[in-house]
């Protein structure tokens, strides 16, 4: 029940200063704060630039290039304003798969932390589709074009009439193939999630002070470190480079109170805990991109008295469908839809799967999937069911619990072990600090279960340590389903968001 003409950046802005939030503190970043006001006021001038001196009309698509930063809030918001559909990419993008983002959307206008200019411009001089690229200073200290151009300008503005179906964001996600694909999202996707799982969920007060490590070019820290905060009143801390150590700072200095990050950056948040940091203003610790391991959220439950929220989102459908409550939570357990949503587990011939039997996650609701032009679509969305690449079951009692993605169950003699259970037991080793588990191609077995390990500082590599990890998976989940190879690692391959790239680990196991 949304109005016909939504524009959901002015709802983010304008509507907050209306509706008497124009002094609370909106964003703080790189050494800066802005009032509700100031950032209404920002965007405004910056809509007139992006209308009046570069061209942009409604519908046109403008690519943002940035690190997590205030002014790539106020590009996105303001180039919402002005009617676009925005495309936020990563600041670690090269230009040959930027280029790939401005082919796929047809994407005419960039706006490109000055900083990140190069590759930038690389893949502009290649482009059809790319008419202008221009700097912004992500520092805010307004001396590049587009700054100078916007101080010119009136703090009013009247934003674009969109309809509330009109698409406002293209999500791009690279699955696990690294294709990039696009999904849309309406005006007022961007409207639900804060209204639905933001609002149920978390219960956000314009007190709450957020702060998080995914890009805001995931949905996942758009939503999270952007739409829930502004939607209510409530502070975004914006990180360029948000590592644990930088999120503790921030979350000790402003007293956050909602997280948004991944399982392995909780596991540094606890030892920081053990070694004296305070991060008791916290009341929400959000996990979700990869599979919370049962240690973690027993750990984070005992050293803090409260649960974190493991949820499942998908940029097809924008955020988080499942999640645990505050009051409602179970270890290794996703939880239940979200208001909006309907989750069920799917056979593999589509008939509903029975009660804890493993099948794949379908779910239903008002933000999607609607890929651009990609035949992916019909093998994704189903009479409305959104066929996701995840296999989970459901409990009697209609929680549902994650067991793999499609592309981690091993098949080994027989077995189907499904990798994440056997990561998780790894992760009950006081010397594992990160692992990734695949099927390694076996002449026997088909495939064996094959774990890359990433220690603690201080563990030493080897046989011995090898023998200890397996025997410690044996005994605590079944034994077929220990890794009969152990590789010790420096680090693991991981895209931009943070997720755990096992189709790279499984190239090399097989090549
Ligand atoms: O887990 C994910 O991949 C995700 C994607 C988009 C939004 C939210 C989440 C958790």
């Amino acid at each position: 029940n949304y109005p016909d003409f939504l524009n959901a950046a002015y709802e983010l802005t304008d509507a907050m200063v209306t509706k008497g939030f124009g002094d609370n503190i909106a964003l703080i970043g790189n050494g800066r704060q802005r009032t509700y006001k100031e950032l209404s006021d920002w965007t405004n001038r910056l809509a007139h630039v992006l209308v009046e001196d570069l061209g942009v009309q409604p519908g046109n698509r403008v690519l943002i290039r940035s690190a997590n930063n205030p002014a790539m809030v106020a590009c996105w918001l303001a180039a919402t304003k002005a009617g676009a559909v925005v495309v936020n990419t990563m600041p670690m993008l090269r230009a040959g798969e930027l280029a790939k983002h401005v082919d796929k959307a047809e994407i005419q206008f960039a706006l490109c932390d000055t900083r990140l200019m190069e590759e930038m411009q690389a893949c502009a001089e290649g482009s059809h589709f790319l008419k202008r690229v221009v700097g912004f200073d992500g520092t805010s200290n307004h001396d590049a074009e587009l700054d100078r151009l916007a101080l010119e300008k009136p703090v009013q503005f009247d934003c674009v009439q969109t309809g509330r179906d009109d698409v406002a964001l293209l999500g791009f996600t690279s699955g696990s193939t690294g294709e990039p694909k696009a999904t849309m999202h309406f005006h007022r996707d961007l409207m639900i999630i804060a209204d639905g799982y933001a609002r149920e969920v978390l219960d956000v007060q314009p007190e709450d002070v957020f702060v998080g490590s995914p890009p805001l070019a995931f949905t996942f820290g758009l939503g999270g470190l952007a739409v829930f905060p502004l939607r209510f009143g409530a502070t975004a801390t914006l990180l360029e480079q948000a590592s644990p150590p930088g999120m503790i700072e921030i979350i000790e200095k402003y007293k956050a109170t909602v997280c948004f990050t991944a399982p392995t950056a909780y596991r540094v948040m606890l030892q920081a805990i053990e070694d004296g940091a305070d991060l008791s203003s916290l009341r929400a610790a959000v996990s979700a991109g990869e599979t919370l391991p049962k240690p973690v959220y027993d750990h984070w439950m005992e050293r803090t008295g409260k649960p974190m929220l493991d949820g499942i989102g998908a940029t097809e459908l924008l955020h988080i469908f499942i999640s645990n409550r505050f009051d409602d939570h179970r270890p290794a357990c996703t939880g239940r839809p979200v208001k909006g949503y309907e989750a069920k587990v799917l056979n593999s011939d589509g008939s509903e799967a029975e009660v804890d039997q493993v099948g794949r996650l379908a779910v239903r609701g008002p933000t999607g999937c609607r890929y651009l032009n990609d035949d992916q679509q019909a093998g994704y969305v189903c009479d409305g069911w959104n066929i996701t690449g995840d296999s989970f079951y459901k409990d009697a009692d209609g929680y549902f619990h994650f067991a793999a993605r499609k592309d981690d169950m091993i098949l080994s003699a027989g077995y189907n072990i499904a990798g994440p259970e056997v990561e998780a037991a790894l992760l009950g080793h006081e010397s594992v600090s990160e692992c990734a588990v695949i099927g390694a191609p076996d002449p026997e077995r088909g495939h064996i279960v094959q774990a890359h390990v990433v220690l603690i500082d201080g563990a030493n590599a080897g046989d011995e340590l090898s023998a200890a990890l397996q025997a410690h998976v044996k005994s605590v989940i079944a034994p077929y389903k220990y890794p009969r190879s152990v590789v010790f690692c420096d680090s693991l391959p991981k895209t931009a968001t943070g997720k755990i790239q096992r189709f790279r680990l499984k190239s090399s196991s097989s090549g």
